[in-house]
């Protein structure tokens, strides 16, 4: 009796706190969301992310890629698509973008474009909402597991470089560095795990990896975490005297397929980054790989949770969010 009566205030309480605090909830999140405003925005982004892809295979790292950096620095508000002007400098020109693909910007950019022609739609739809289903899209048409996405996410009113910092993750880290940032973002160590299959698809530069197969100590200048066939791979890919701009797929047996290679692939110990490989030598979370890579069905299971949570972090509403004209322009 008593304990429920303590039940019963603390849920009060709570409600109490998050009423006040409206703009830092992502109650608002929902299906359909746009259902009465704009009820077609689903399939009009689909036709756009699916003729984008046509043209090139990069709309797909590059959109899921941009949506975890959005996500990540300042919440999933659109702002790392703010183009830098005279008086700021955005998070998209932070040294930590490099890489950010043009791809992926230019996805939002063009299905923000398709939406705002259709009648009835045009500044209805946040440029941060039309990235969470754009990226949903890309997931599911390299293969990967689809889900109803969560919408009714407002477009930021800031985007400075100097947020970024401190905000992503590194390759040279360490299990619990890795658990420490996605707890920070409400995620678990189980969906930083899944998450990271994300490096199924796409491209690294060579600079990322390089001390793993050149100069990793003094013991010996390859990771002896890293299989020794892949690292001489690495090697012949991306000798010493690399030209910079050179980049490889990060998954090098299913590069263009969302799978769980990604795990298969840590087993053997071919993850490129020290952030993939410690996934399977840390014994923490080792056996959460080799599940995964046995069970495909979990992974994707746990993977549609991973993404769901990610698309909640930070979200904007009320005052605290506006819906952009122009996704590369705050004001
Ligand atoms: C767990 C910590 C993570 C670290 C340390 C990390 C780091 C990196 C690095 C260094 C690259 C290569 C960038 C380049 O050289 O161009 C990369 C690429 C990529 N990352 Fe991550 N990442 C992490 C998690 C994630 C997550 C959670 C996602 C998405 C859900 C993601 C999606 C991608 C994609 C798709 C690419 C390829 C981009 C392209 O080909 O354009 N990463 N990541
Ligand atoms: C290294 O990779 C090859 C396949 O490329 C695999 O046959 C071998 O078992 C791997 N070695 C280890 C130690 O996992
Ligand atoms: C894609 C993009 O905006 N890249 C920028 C990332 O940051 C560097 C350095 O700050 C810029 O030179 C790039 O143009």
């Amino acid at each position: 009796m008593a304990a429920s009566r303590f039940h019963l205030l603390l849920v009060l309480s709570l409600t109490l706190s998050l009423c006040h605090f409206p703009d830092t909830t992502w109650a608002q999140l929902r299906q359909n969301y746009y259902a009465s405003s704009c009820p077609k925005v689903e399939s009009i982004v689909r036709g756009v992310v699916q003729n984008k892809i046509k043209q090139t295979f990069v709309t797909i790292p590059a959109t899921l890629r941009l949506f975890f950096h959005d996500c990540f620095v300042q919440g999933c508000d659109a702002s790392v698509i703010v183009a830098s002007t005279a008086t700021n400098k955005a998070e998209k020109d932070h040294s930590d973008n490099l890489s950010l693909a043009g791809d992926g910007f230019d996805t939002v950019i063009k299905a923000k474009a398709a939406v705002d022609a259709t009648p009835g739609c045009k500044n209805k739809v946040s440029c941060a909402d039309i990235l969470a289903i754009a990226t949903r899209d890309v997931i599911a048409l390299s293969g990967g597991p689809s889900y109803p996405v969560e919408l009714g996410r407002l477009d930021g009113l800031s985007s400075t470089a100097a947020s970024v910092n401190g905000k992503l993750p590194q390759p040279t880290f360490s299990l619990n560095q890795l658990t420490a940032m996605f707890a920070a973002n409400g995620l678990s160590q189980t969906d930083m795990i899944a998450l990271s299959a994300a490096h199924t698809v796409g491209f690294s530069h060579c600079s990322r990896f390089a001390k793993r197969i050149y100069s990793f100590s003094r013991k010996g200048p390859i990771d002896p975490t890293l299989n020794r066939t892949y690292a001489k791979t690495l090697q012949t890919l991306c000798p010493k005297k690399v030209d910079s701009r050179i980049a490889i797929n990060m998954d090098p047996n299913t590069p263009r397929t969302f799978d769980n290679m990604y795990y298969k692939n840590l087993v053997q110990g071919m993850g490129l980054f020290t952030s993939d490989q410690v996934l399977f030598t840390d014994p923490r979370s080792k056996p959460t790989v080799t599940k995964w890579a046995a069970d495909s069905q979990a992974f994707r299971q746990a993977f549609i949770t991973a993404m769901t949570k990610l698309g909640r972090v930070g979200v904007k509403s009320g005052r605290n969010g506006k819906i952009r004209q122009d996704c590369a322009v705050l004001a």
